[in-house]
């Protein structure tokens, strides 16, 4: 519709001007024939007279009529020539032929043969009048004069002046039907091209076969894009390091105060009935901890499944409360299980399924088809749940980690408009690893329903692009790192996850270190002078408390000197335990702790303190505080936000972190020893390292740790994904414009975020 409303606006003027060119050509024309026309019937009459001279000064000379009239009978013969008389001396003409109108008189005639258009009118039609002089004997002369017939002329010029309006009529149409049809291909290509840009193709390299013609309207577009993502980066570079104003500044501006719906499968708090009535607790969760800051920066929708006890009891109709409890910043939506869908969806197929299947630590995943049913079923009711808490069609859903694979793709089916984040908090394996599971194609169909799918580091990315490369027919962009799976594109990205760092006002309420010191020493009854290292952990398989505890066994046994000196505390919240793999993981640490404490243990004197049970955060920063080392040994993790916490409470510039190079997080905290778990001798010589280390060198590291961490803080992840999101979106909404709207430029070339927004 709008390509015609174009055409015809370049159309109409087009075919204005051919009938102003048909008018004045055929007026020339008219005149340009009939010059011709009297210049031929001036030299026909020469012709004519010429034949006749003889005739006439016959004629005359014999002074009788007769023959005369004879030979001017047969000279009209010619239908064309009309009438003929001869004019002399007197005004009437001396001799004439019937046909000659007795009205004209010799005088007139001569006047009229001496215009440029030599014709008067008459009853038949228009006569041309020649005038040819004939000379006589004795230097007499006589005028032959010629009256011709010329309607016959007009009527040409008549034929003339239509064939010609019939030519450019046809010129017209034929220049019209080139015009549209060349208008429309260039069209497509306008379009195509603006849709290349509008992905990213035409700002990182150029578009491949874009026509000469449109070089400059690409090179505009491509400008303007450019222009008005320079401006956005521009804009989020000059706020500073990242902190809740600012997301909330980004959601409201680059997301227009867009709705925000997280998904997890873990709630951030947990209503649970005790004997002094309903309390709440934080759940032992990097995922948890990670999203909560963000959800309070942007109020939105946080939709979980309900495991407390007094859950829900404490909900409304809808089965909504407002969190955090007292401060009301947001609304979390309980989804409810069953103890046979929990079972199946969470503890089966994502927990003894997913869990071990994504990390390599030597744990077979078991996979039942019931669980994978329950799985499918449970991500479906979060979908609806989703749909439900949508107030627009296009709301900003982050969905979260490995409990809701198939979510993204059940998402786009009901909320075709919305912007899926997904982000997997866990490593992505290698093509071979993954391709042991029964529903590989289902579970990557699924993630690929994500806008974005978000990683903690590259490597994991290059994973699972070459899992997608290995097992879909999908269209791999590696420059771009996106994914098109069925019309649909997903960008792969690295969003390396980090914790929120402690403000001001919580740091100036902290105990001072000495404070924190003395309250665990006395709390878990250790000697005055030890050296404490701590492990902060769920108790999980992945985290590598094995290896710890044999580090701890081998520093002993290589350096006596530390034994009755050095103690490490261990906190471990219990996890996942209903799973037999976690109770005999949780048994076995137990065994091993009681014999490496019987073997160097002595009275008042136990090298390893084990507390599973669940700490509250002031429990732990007190602890990260009275630590000389902090231990983080994961055979295979994700990012690992403990070492980020070590860091974070550590405001006194001290202390050591011993960091898995297997941990996301050894990617960007380099001044750490960084260890191999499975490498006893190396990680107890760490250890030995981290107790030893002068307080400078401590210094040192610790002060480019905190500096890192708290620039790449859990804003800056949740910011650049929202970033990203925002940028999509405003792709997006300019490509509908550009479909919807004739004006390709319209929106781009207003530039400018502020406009377009
Ligand atoms: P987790 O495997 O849960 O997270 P992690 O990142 O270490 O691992 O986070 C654990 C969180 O729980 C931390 O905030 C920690 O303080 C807390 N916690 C641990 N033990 C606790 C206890 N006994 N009491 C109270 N709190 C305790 C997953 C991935 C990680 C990834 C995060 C975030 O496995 O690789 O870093 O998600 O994406």
């Amino acid at each position: 519709m709008n390509t015609l409303r174009l055409q015809l606006r370049f159309l109409v003027p087009l075919i204005l001007v051919l009938v102003g060119a048909a008018y004045l050509a055929s007026d020339l024309l008219d005149k340009l024939t009939t010059r011709w026309f009297m210049r031929d019937l001036n030299l026909r009459g020469s012709l004519i007279a010429g034949t006749m001279t003889d005739a006439i000064q016959d004629g005359l000379a014999e002074r009788r009529g007769g023959r005369l009239e004879a030979v001017f009978e047969r000279a009209l013969k010619d239908e064309r020539l009309f009438a003929i008389a001869l004019c002399g001396a007197d005004p009437t003409p001396m001799r004439r032929t019937a046909t000659f109108p007795r009205t004209l008189m010799c005088e007139e005639l001569l006047k009229v043969s001496q215009q440029p258009d030599p014709r008067i009118g008459w009853q038949g039609g228009p006569l041309h009048v020649g005038l040819h002089e004939i000379p006589l004997a004795g230097g007499e002369k006589v005028s032959l004069v010629l009256l011709q017939d010329v309607s016959y002329a007009e009527l040409r010029s008549r034929d003339t002046r239509r064939w010609l309006v019939a030519f450019i009529t046809a010129l017209g149409m034929v220049v019209a039907l080139i015009t549209v049809v060349v208008a429309q291909l260039s069209w497509r290509g306008w379009v195509s091209g603006a849709r290349a840009l509008l992905r990213g193709e035409g700002l990182l390299r150029p578009i491949g076969d874009t026509a000469p013609e449109l070089e400059p309207f690409v090179k505009e577009l491509r400008e303007n894009l450019r222009e008005l993502e320079d401006g956005l980066r521009l804009a989020q570079a000059q706020q500073g390091a990242w902190d809740p104003a600012r997301l909330r500044a980004l959601l409201q501006t680059q997301l227009r105060g867009d709705q925000v719906i997280v998904v997890s499968n873990r709630e951030p708090y947990i209503h649970e009935k005790s004997a002094d009535g309903v309390v709440v607790k934080r759940p032992a969760s990097g995922l948890v901890t990670a999203v909560e800051p963000v959800m309070r920066a942007c109020s939105g929708t946080w939709i979980a499944h309900g495991s407390g006890s007094a859950d829900r009891q404490v909900v409304d109709r809808h089965d909504r409360v407002r969190v955090p409890p007292g401060a009301d910043e947001y609304a979390l939506r309980r989804v409810w299980l069953t103890p046979e869908e929990e079972q199946g969806y969470y503890y089966g197929f994502a927990n003894e399924g997913m869990w071990p299947l994504c990390h390599v630590a030597h744990v077979r995943p078991v996979f039942r088809e019931s669980d994978w049913e329950q799985y499918r079923a449970i991500n479906e009711r979060f979908a609806d749940a989703v749909a439900q808490e949508a107030r627009g069609e296009d709301p900003v859903v982050l969905v979260q980690d490995y409990h809701f694979a198939l979510l993204p793709a059940m998402i786009r089916k009901r909320l075709p408009r919305a912007t899926v984040l997904t982000f997997w908090h866990i490593p992505w394996p290698n093509p071979e690893s993954f391709g042991i599971c029964p529903w590989r194609t289902e579970i990557l169909e699924g993630m690929l329903g994500s806008t974005i799918l978000g990683f903690h580091t590259p490597y994991h990315c290059k994973n699972f692009i070459e899992t997608v490369d290995r097992m879909l027919e999908a269209r791999i962009e590696h420059e771009h790192s996106t994914i098109s799976l069925g019309g649909a594109e997903t960008l792969v990205a690295a969003f390396p996850i980090s914790i929120e760092w402690p403000g001001d006002t919580a740091v100036a309420h902290w105990p001072s270190v000495q404070d924190c010191r003395q309250a665990v020493i006395r709390r878990l009854d250790l000697p005055a002078d030890a050296r404490i290292a701590v492990g902060v952990d769920r108790f999980d398989y992945t985290k590598g408390i094995l290896e710890r505890f044999h580090a701890v066994e081998r520093l002993l046994e290589k350096r006596p000197e530390w034994i009755g000196r050095f103690v490490f505390v261990q906190v471990a919240a219990p996890t996942r335990s209903a799973l037999e793999e976690y109770q005999a993981f949780q048994e076995r640490i137990q065994r091993v702790t009681e014999r490496i404490n019987t073997r160097f243990g002595r009275a008042g004197y136990q090298p390893i303190r084990l507390l599973a049970t669940h700490h509250e955060h002031e429990a732990l920063n007190e602890l990260f505080r009275a630590a000389d080392a902090c231990v983080v040994t994961s055979l295979h993790d994700g990012m690992n936000l403990v070492c980020k916490e070590f860091v974070a409470a550590r405001n006194d510039e001290r202390g050591v972190l011993i960091l898995s190079r297997f941990a996301g997080a050894a990617g960007e905290l380099r001044e750490a020893l960084i260890v191999n778990p499975y490498h006893v001798e190396e990680t107890a010589d760490a250890l030995h390292h981290a107790l030893v280390m002068p307080e400078a060198e401590q210094r040192e590291r610790m002060v480019s740790l905190r500096m890192s961490v708290r620039e790449h803080n859990v804003f800056l992840w949740a910011g650049r994904m929202l970033a990203d999101a925002g940028r999509l979106r405003l792709r997006e909404r300019i490509r509908a414009r550009v479909e919807r709207h004739g004006g390709v430029l319209g929106p781009v070339q207003q530039g400018g975020v502020r406009r377009v927004k």
